[in-house]
């Protein structure tokens, strides 16, 4: 990826990330607080939105506690400001100023391929196709930095359900959106649009795969792939892919955006290893957006970005060989 690196070979830091400290002590008291089940007893949905006092359409949802890290959630003005999203331009601060031309209703999702029950949903039928629940997950960018996110969604199993994959269908791949009259970077060849991604089935059909609508206790802003994306919390960040318009259950593995442009860097499982380095880079640390500044060392990247679970769908395989 593009990524802007100082003499010592580490990217620079986003003003915004230096947390004001009362904000950061008024978190410690919140989370721990949240940790005694103090607020969580009195208001157990829209816990994180209400502690960030946001202001966009509000999203209610029931936290899932099996799927909360605990690490300290980014702030919402990070998590919205600091994006990669190159339809909307390549620079992190690009897509916050010009996702707004995004238009996100009406929207459709086709779901196709190999499935006895294709279907093509609108946003509100997939709103109300299953329970939101909220789940708090650490995203790792595989360039090197990482975030917490309280997202809103269902697992995408939810869909695979619905639609009755057949025997043939092994992978899914993701399409996103491609239109140059609503995304200005579409016009830069940095990519091959529209950004596609794709996932094993059994990787698609894990608990963990967040069919995600929302964030913060609202509905997904444009940067962050508004109206609907995929979340892969132990994948590095591009497979998330954002503003999803096709699903497609298929035979061979898909072609994906990242592998198409760099295969000797990108590869199609990506997962999150810190023992297997980006050729470019080391894999072994990351940089906690909004927590460190030069003074913080860095976290120590996790294998399976610490979802160990997701181990058992790769028994028997070379991450190496299957970065
Ligand atoms: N369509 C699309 N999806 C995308 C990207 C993109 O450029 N286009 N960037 C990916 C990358 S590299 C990351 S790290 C995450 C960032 O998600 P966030 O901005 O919500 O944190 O989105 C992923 N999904
Ligand atoms: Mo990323």
């Amino acid at each position: 990826m593009l990524i802007k690196r100082n003499a010592n070979g580490i990217d620079l830091p986003f003003p915004s990330e230096i947390t004001p400290r009362h904000v950061f002590e008024s978190r410690r008291t919140f989370i721990k607080q949240m940790a005694l089940g103090s607020i969580a007893a009195a208001a157990p949905d829209l816990l994180i939105r209400d502690a960030f006092a946001q202001s966009g359409p509000k999203l209610p949802a029931t936290r899932n506690a099996a799927f909360m890290v605990m690490d300290k959630p980014t702030s919402y003005k990070d998590a919205t400001s600091y994006n990669n999203f190159y339809e909307f331009g390549t620079e992190k601060t690009d897509p916050v100023g010009a996702a707004g031309s995004l238009r996100t209703r009406p929207w459709t999702v086709a779901i196709e391929g190999e499935v006895r029950k294709p279907m093509t949903l609108d946003i509100d039928s997939l709103l109300k196709l299953a329970p939101l629940e909220e789940r708090i997950y650490r995203l790792r960018c595989v360039e090197g930095w990482s975030m917490v996110i309280p997202w809103i969604g269902y697992s995408f199993s939810e869909i695979i359900k619905r639609v009755e994959p057949t025997g043939n269908a092994k992978y899914v791949e993701f399409t996103t959106l491609a239109d140059r009259k609503q995304m200005p970077g579409l016009r830069s060849p940095v990519l091959e649009w529209p950004y596609v991604e794709g996932l094993r089935l059994d990787e698609a059909s894990h608990p963990l795969t967040l069919l995600t609508l929302g964030m913060y206790g609202e509905v997904l802003p444009n940067q962050n792939g508004a109206p609907v994306r995929i979340v892969v919390p132990w994948k590095y960040g591009f497979k998330s892919a954002k503003s999803i318009v096709k699903i497609r259950f298929v035979k061979d593995q898909p072609k994906t955006a990242w592998n198409i442009s760099a295969p000797q860097e990108y590869g199609f499982y990506s997962n999150v290893n810190p023992e297997v380095d980006h050729p470019r880079w080391s894999q072994a640390s990351e940089r906690r957006i909004g927590e460190d500044g030069f003074l913080k060392p860095k976290r120590k990247t996790l294998m399976f970005n610490g979802y160990s679970e997701v181990a058992s769908l790769y028994t028997g395989m070379d991450l190496k060989k299957f970065y």
